[in-house]
């Protein structure tokens, strides 16, 4: 088997029906990108930065064998099949982001892909799904685990437990 790496990715969703988008972006990354070997639970988010509706967000953890540009491409693909919406009148809206958080121990600074994501350290609804499944993964630029940085985040937007259950 060719090597894999691990990758760390945020999923997020606010448009109906929230749970069901993130059931369908979790099928369709293990059908495309990799193995996912650790899920967060889902958690219930107040919207950062914007005053729109409350996400739900979770993380996972995904061997894969893709590169980081062909992770990015596989992602931004999911992004754009999923928020395909039949309706009527053609497509409707992205219904889910996928954010790559994290690539091995891999800095990247790309015009279009920068890894580690720059806004972990600032979102409780990154570190704290990821804290679940990662908490003592050593941020490779900033040298404190996840669970430091949740420790220390200053970010004071809600984050509830939404559901214990693990999708299929
Ligand atoms: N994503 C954003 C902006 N704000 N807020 C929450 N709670 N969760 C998100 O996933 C999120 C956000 C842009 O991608
Ligand atoms: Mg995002
Ligand atoms: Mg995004």
């Amino acid at each position: 088997m060719a090597q894999t790496h691990t990758t760390y990715l945020s999923l997020g969703s606010n448009i109906p029906d929230r749970a069901a988008n993130l059931s369908r972006a979790v099928a369709a990354i293990t059908e495309s990108v990799g193995t996912i070997t650790r899920q967060s639970t889902i958690y219930e988010t107040q919207s950062w930065g914007y005053t729109d509706g409350d996400y739900l967000n979770m993380a996972v953890a995904v061997e894969t064998a893709l590169a980081p540009q062909e992770l990015l491409a596989a992602t931004s693909r999911i992004e754009a099949d999923l928020g395909r919406v039949r309706s009527g009148n053609g497509y409707e809206a992205r219904t889910i982001d996928i954010d790559i958080l994290f690539y091995d121990n891999e800095t990247i600074d790309l015009p279009l892909l920068t890894i580690p994501h720059p806004k972990i350290a600032l979102r409780r609804f990154v570190l704290q799904p990821t804290a679940d499944i990662a908490p003592d993964f050593v941020h490779p630029t900033t040298g404190k685990t996840i669970r430091e940085l949740l420790e220390e985040c200053d970010d004071k937007g809600e984050v509830a437990l939404y559901s214990h259950d693990t999708m299929p």
